[in-house]
């Protein structure tokens, strides 16, 4: 049935439906199943995606038309159409007043994605009304909170080198912080990998303990801050709190230095709420293992790595990995940079939309996937500054020094990017970075070629 008399409005205005701060819109990819009109498909979509469904049913009356999702453009040629959501549409909390991301993701990529007349639709950007986001949580902590725990300026004070506990799973809870002490000997930052939790052979309440210690004496051995991401993903709200309050307990004096990590995508905006209003001192790490899922380039259904970023502003994390816009081991290329400065600025160009963030703190970029010291010099130059978090896990324990070493080539790495240095000239002057060469030859070779003559390295 083509509902698009009632479902698409195309003489609506997208400059006046931001000047009227009553919508949010969202701009999708589409393409409908063989033998339907195009119309009618995107019209369907918004009738799904909001107050109708296959057929018109009795019980609609002029207030339901009222909050109808409409279509307000349509590009045919480019497979893109774009739906503007009443916010009047979306729930609200009983408890405070405020919306919850779910039900935005129930209503813009809910029932519409398993339509039999679609047949791709993906969300790759949207738009909320810069009066609205007072109605979100919003991050209640970001990287100023981590620069000023590291004695840095709280304004552009540079790049967090961390790691995450390799292997990903398999130590025993004293090697496990024996693997940390290591690390922050030479580094700043140290996350759980996104499985690591209370596994039978590494027990949260015999870890957890010696890994607060590791942090004490690497503290007093360097006279530096260091800071840990714990792990509290769980299926129960209470097992949550169980670990959150139990990993702050025993950090004690230096909790202030414990983020807590979410595995958010799998976890979703229930558990990311959860640690965000109830840990609101804690840096909200969001892990998104699994968005690939739908996410990926080659993926034209769910939403895209830019959408999920954004979300995750909105439900509060402090920092959510966004990816290493090519220089890392997962999917991704350099115009990825767009996914950082959307959630890190407080206006920005998306893909459709502008957004205006009204204040909102930012979100940290995370960078995580693949990388070392010999290929942050490449990804800080593309993304034009090194305001970030860092994690890496191979960069760091796969360095044939030590982790240690490998921290100091990643601290050096930035360094020799920040100065404007030839790195191979800045290699002659810092041993670990030199030496970064030689544990990852596969890359040297690759963004250096060189380096073994210039270096004085050979096979
Ligand atoms: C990286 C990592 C990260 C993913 C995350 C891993 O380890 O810990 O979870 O790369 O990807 O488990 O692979 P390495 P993203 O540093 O050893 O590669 O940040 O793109 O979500
Ligand atoms: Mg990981």
């Amino acid at each position: 049935m083509d509902q698009s008399n009632r479902y698409a409005d195309l003489s609506l205005k997208e400059e006046d439906l931001i000047a009227g701060q009553n919508h949010i819109l969202v701009a999708y990819t589409m393409e409908p199943a063989a033998g339907y009109g195009y119309l009618e498909v995107a019209a369907h979509i918004a009738a799904e995606s909001s107050t109708g469904t296959n057929v018109e049913v009795s019980t609609t009356d002029d207030f339901t038309k009222g909050v109808d999702a409409l279509v307000y453009h349509i590009d045919e040629a480019n497979h893109e159409i774009r739906i503007a959501y009443p916010f009047d549409l979306f729930d609200r909390n009983g408890t405070d007043g405020k919306t919850m991301l779910v039900s935005f993701l129930t209503l813009a990529i809910g029932n519409n994605q398993g339509m039999g007349d679609v047949k791709n639709l993906q969300m790759y950007d949207f738009w909320v009304p810069e009066s609205k986001l007072y109605l979100f949580d919003g991050p209640a902590t970001d990287i100023s909170d981590m620069w000023r725990m590291l004695g840095r300026p709280v304004e552009n004070g540079g790049y967090v080198a961390g790691t995450i506990i390799k292997p990903k799973l398999g130590l025993r809870p004293e090697p496990f912080a024996d693997a940390a002490y290591q690390f922050w000997l030479g580094g700043d930052f140290i996350k759980n990998d996104e499985p690591q939790g209370n596994q039978t052979f590494c027990p949260m309440k015999k870890v957890i303990p010696l890994v607060a210690d590791a942090m004490k004496r690497a503290q007093d051995e360097t006279g530096e801050a260091k800071l840990f991401s714990a792990n509290i993903t769980a299926d129960d709200h209470h097992e949550m709190c169980y670990r959150a309050d139990y990993i702050l307990e025993t950090f004690g004096e230096d909790a202030p230095k414990v983020a807590f990590l979410v595995d958010g995508y799998v976890g979703g905006p229930g558990m990311v709420t959860t640690a965000r209003r109830n840990y609101a001192s804690q840096y909200l790490h969001y892990h998104r293992a699994g968005h690939g899922a739908v996410t990926s380039p080659s993926a034209k259904r769910g939403y895209t790595a830019f959408v999920l970023a954004k979300m995750s502003r909105l439900q509060g994390a402090s920092g959510i990995h966004v990816g290493t816009m090519g220089y890392g081991k997962m999917e991704g290329d350099a115009s990825d940079k767009i996914i950082a400065y959307m959630i890190e600025r407080d206006e920005c160009q998306g893909p459709a939309f502008y957004q205006k963030w009204n204040g909102m703190k930012p979100t940290t970029p995370i960078i995580s996937g693949g990388m070392n010291a010999l290929r942050l010099p490449g990804f800080f130059e593309n993304l034009g500054h090194g305001n970030v978090i860092n994690t890496s896990g191979g960069g760091s324990y796969g360095h044939i020094d030590s982790p240690a070493a490998g921290a100091t080539s990643l601290r050096q790495s930035y360094e020799c990017w920040k100065s404007g240095a030839d790195p191979i000239e800045f290699a002659k002057e810092h041993k670990e970075f030199a030496r970064a060469f030689e544990s990852f030859p596969g890359d040297a070779d690759k963004i250096f070629p060189e380096w073994r003559e210039k270096l004085g390295v050979h096979k």
